[in-house]
């Protein structure tokens, strides 16, 4: 069993970016800019919102951070982001989900200019990518492209089940893993909650993608020897042993399914730290593309 371990793979992604901004900089060329929008106070949120920021000052970027209080308006939350496009400083930005209710999420998203929408969740974005065409890539499941790209874990031919069908994670997921590409020229199957006799189809996977936000979901006895698995889930659960009162739990049972595994990401320390890494390369793209 080999951890595809997305805490160094992330480090290494951010000094190779670091250098790229040096380069820049040294070139007289712009810092990269990157823009945080956070409505509310949710506790996970906060964590990797902050934890954006910090990577930002890692590699030498600009930050802005917008807090803003949960009862924000939806109109003044477009406001900000009208003048986040407008403001010729900010190569790319991103408003952190999830949103509260009384703000309609996709016509948030559809505000953002999609030459700065570094999170690639802009249609525009969402329909370059199904057709293969240069855009951002949603960092989540770039993230493990490249997670899986650097580990050399072969993807061609292989049977890819991935399990969840959301807009930010499974359903790109299920998209860019199955397109001539690194990473890609898979067979995938996409399952949801509405799948008959998923341990039928996981047990005849090669590469299982888990992201549908239940803890310890998938146990060893859905997985054949040999598998690969990327667990997406990070969900906060009570632990009164612990200091902060909960740990973190994947959406994989990491005890039974590892020792089945030939690769395994683990949680934290797998997908969540590469995930903040790509959005740091979509920014510098971003930067490099707009000068
Ligand atoms: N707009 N909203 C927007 N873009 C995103 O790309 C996200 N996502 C998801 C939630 N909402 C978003 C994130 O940033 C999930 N996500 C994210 C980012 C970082 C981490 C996890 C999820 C992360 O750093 N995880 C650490 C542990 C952090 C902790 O202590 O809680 C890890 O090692 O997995």
């Amino acid at each position: 069993m080999i951890l595809l371990d997305g805490k160094k793979t992330s480090a290494d992604l951010k000094q190779e970016i670091a250098e790229s901004v040096k380069q820049l900089k040294a070139q007289g060329k712009k810092t990269p800019h990157l823009a945080a929008i956070l409505v509310g106070t949710d506790g996970a949120s906060m964590t990797y919102v902050s934890s954006k920021v910090k990577a930002c000052e890692l590699v030498g970027f600009n930050s802005t951070l917008i807090e803003l209080p949960e009862e924000t308006s939806e109109e003044k939350l477009l406001q900000e982001i009208e003048k986040l496009n407008n403001n010729s400083d900010i190569d790319g930005f991103i408003v952190q989900l999830p949103l509260p209710k009384h703000i309609d999420e996709q016509k948030v998203l559809m505000a953002v200019n999609p030459d700065k929408d570094v999170d690639g969740f802009h249609p525009v974005n969402v329909g370059k990518m199904a057709l293969d065409l240069p855009c951002f890539l949603p960092a989540t499941p770039f993230g493990i492209l490249e997670l899986l790209e650097r580990y050399n874990v072969e993807t061609s031919g292989k049977h890819v089940v991935v399990i969840g069908r959301s807009h930010i994670v499974g359903r790109p997921m299920s998209i860019l893993m199955s397109q001539k590409r690194k990473a890609g020229n898979a067979t995938v199957t996409i399952a949801h909650s509405r799948t008959k006799n998923l341990k039928e189809i996981t047990l005849q996977a090669d590469i299982i993608v888990a992201a549908l936000g239940i803890p310890e979901f998938l146990t060893g006895d859905m997985v054949k020897d040999g598998v690969t698995i990327i667990d997406v889930g990070i969900t906060r659960v009570e632990d009164a042993t612990k200091k902060r009162g909960y740990r973190l739990a994947g959406d994989v049972h990491f005890e039974s399914v590892s020792p089945k595994s030939s690769y395994i990401t683990p949680v934290p320390g797998g997908v969540g730290p590469m995930t903040i890494a790509m959005l740091l390369k979509n920014t510098l793209l971003a930067c490099e593309r707009k000068n």
